[in-house]
């Protein structure tokens, strides 16, 4: 059978599609802990720069498989279910010490969405549609949504959002702060492919210290997130990447910062 989770390096770019496009990607475990694995081999593979996730075929990800969920027996442990799949996999996406980019081709509902959100990077195609889909089968959001869209939208129209299951297109997830490009759906994936190149040329010692710095901020006080900056920036400053880049500048030349 298919594998759930293609996999494909090209110029430092790890590309990980989720594969179940007859079901728009909707997540089963064997996905989750792929996904999950993926990312923490990405992590130690110095042939990746850059992570990508993306969906095959039309859907970017239509959350949990409830194909799976009318197949548990009796009444489920949603706790523990999550605790093994959802909460890991968001958790190694936000500690990752790589850029993750979510290219988002197509619809992200539920956990989908969340996924969608959860990225450093979200790139969505003009096809690409948000929905929180949750309240529709009586559930609330997880795998992050209830943190990371009211950071973007505030809390009253995030629970709006959530409360009708309202659908967000691409242009206004642009408006809204839920993306930081749209393309067209054509050229979709050199774009994202071209974007994420751009980002692996960049100093990745200091982008990876950069996403551990906005983490820390997120939830932390003024003072404590100026504090964590001046250690984070010692170990910035420590790297033979911050040497090259002096150098570049009084050289009058460009940096290169992919041999590091
Ligand atoms: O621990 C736990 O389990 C708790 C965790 C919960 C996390 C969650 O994510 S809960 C939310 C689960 N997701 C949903 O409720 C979304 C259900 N899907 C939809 O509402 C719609 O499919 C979409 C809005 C995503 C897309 O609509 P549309 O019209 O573009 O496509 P469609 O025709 O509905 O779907 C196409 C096929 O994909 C269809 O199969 P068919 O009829 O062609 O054989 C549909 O059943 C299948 N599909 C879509 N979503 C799921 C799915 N199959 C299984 N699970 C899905 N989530």
């Amino acid at each position: 059978s298919n594998p759930v989770l293609l996999s494909e390096t090209k110029n430092a770019v790890l590309t990980l599609s989720l594969n179940r496009p007859e079901r728009l990607n909707a997540a089963n475990d064997e996905l989750l802990f792929s996904l999950t694995e993926a990312l923490k081999a990405a992590e130690t593979d110095p042939a990746v720069r850059v992570v990508v996730i993306t969906g095959a075929g039309r859907g970017f990800c239509a959350g949990q498989d409830l194909g799976d969920v009318q197949n548990r027996e009796g009444s489920t442990n949603f706790t523990e279910h999550l605790r093994h799949t959802y909460i890991p996999l968001i958790q190694t996406i936000r500690g990752l010490k790589k850029p993750v980019i979510t290219a988002v081709n197509g619809v992200a509902a539920g956990a989908g969405a969340s996924l969608a959100l959860s990225g450093d990077v979200r790139l969505w195609s003009e096809n690409a549609t948000l929905i929180e889909v949750f309240s529709n089968i009586a559930l609330i959001p997880d795998a992050g949504s209830t943190w990371f869209l009211p950071r973007s939208v505030g809390a009253a129209r995030a629970f709006e959002l959530m409360a009708f299951a309202e659908k967000v297109s691409a242009a206004d997830g642009l408006k809204m702060g839920l993306c930081e490009q749209v393309y067209s759906a054509e050229t979709f994936a050199d774009d994202v492919q071209a974007y994420a190149e751009r980002l692996a040329a960049r100093p990745l010692n200091a982008l990876a210290l950069t996403k551990q710095a906005l983490n820390f901020a997120l939830s932390s006080s003024l003072d404590a997130a100026l504090d964590n900056e001046s250690v984070l920036q010692q170990l910035a400053g420590d790297h033979a990447e911050h040497k090259e880049g002096v150098r570049a500048f009084a050289e009058k030349r460009k940096p290169d910062f992919g041999k590091f």
